[in-house]
């Protein structure tokens, strides 16, 4: 067992009976500057592929209204030191298990004052939708607030578990024309808030419904999330579905850059073994 130093027992307990847990202020301010002025970089060149392509929406991301980029970190020298972390590291192996492998990452940011919600559904939805019947184990969603987090820029909101009967169960999405969300739960429920500091990061298993509501503020709304997974996560034809980088493999961090290639597209990751976090 690792020494788990930002996950207390409390946090654990809270995680196993809700599905998610909020760890507030865990991201050191150097490390917060950096993951902002990433998620700038990220962000123009969206705009200018989106500028390319001439379109304004692309799946779920619209021009100045919400951006989900997804899997960029190995064009970034510095991202590769968050994503395989200490605290990463820390997170995981506590709400995971000893063996980690990175499924995914991106950012999602919400324009200023047209900040698009997000509708509840569960990540695993995301995947049944596409492959429906797939059973993968849940995964987890680390959600990292690069902006103090409010209802007024638009943050999560996560519902417990017992009060949906989410644990072990995926429910049917639909998919919302307009918007591309799929949704997941139309009930009155409106969960739990999630509101917090810059820094601090909502952990989530992937059963968990969430949602995100409108950022209605003058400022951007950003957050970074990454996505781990216990064993590599297979569509039902046995292909592997999203990424499968081995980052703790029983207590022993295993990440290696040299060896980190995107199946997809054959992107190498930078190397840089700062591995703040
Ligand atoms: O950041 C948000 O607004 C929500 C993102 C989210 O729910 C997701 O990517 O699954």
């Amino acid at each position: 067992m690792s020494e788990h130093t930002v996950v207390s027992e409390n946090a654990r307990r809270d995680f196993r009976r809700n599905g998610f847990v909020v760890l507030r202020s865990v991201i050191e301010k150097a490390t917060l500057d950096m993951l902002r002025e990433e998620c700038a970089v990220f962000v123009a060149r969206t705009d200018a592929w989106l500028d390319r392509r001439g379109a304004d929406v692309f799946g779920i991301t619209h021009r100045g209204k919400r951006y989900f980029i997804a899997n960029r970190y190995r064009d970034s020298e510095r991202m590769v030191g968050f994503v395989y972390g200490d605290l990463m590291r820390d997170i995981t192996t506590a709400l995971l298990g000893e063996t980690v492998f990175l499924f995914n990452e991106q950012w999602v940011v919400k324009g200023a004052e047209q900040g698009m919600k997000f509708a509840w559904h569960q990540d695993s939805g995301y995947v049944n939708f596409r492959d429906p019947g797939n059973t993968h184990r849940p995964y987890l969603t680390c959600w990292c607030a690069l902006d103090d987090m409010t209802q007024e820029n638009g943050t999560i909101s996560v519902m417990p578990h017992d009060r949906v009967g989410s644990r072990a169960t995926v429910f049917p999405h639909r998919h919302e024309p307009g918007s591309n969300d799929l949704v997941g739960y139309e009930g009155d429920d409106s969960g739990v808030l999630v509101e917090m500091p810059a820094g601090s990061v909502a952990v989530f298993t992937s059963t968990s419904l969430h949602r995100s509501g409108a950022n209605t503020t003058s400022r951007l709304r950003r957050a970074y999330l990454t996505q781990y997974t216990r064993e590599p996560l297979r569509s039902s034809n046995g292909e592997l579905w999203g990424q499968a980088v081995p980052f703790v493999s029983e207590g022993q961090y295993v990440y290696d850059p040299s060896t980190d290639v995107d199946a997809r597209t054959g992107r190498r990751a930078t190397v840089n073994t700062d591995r703040s976090g």
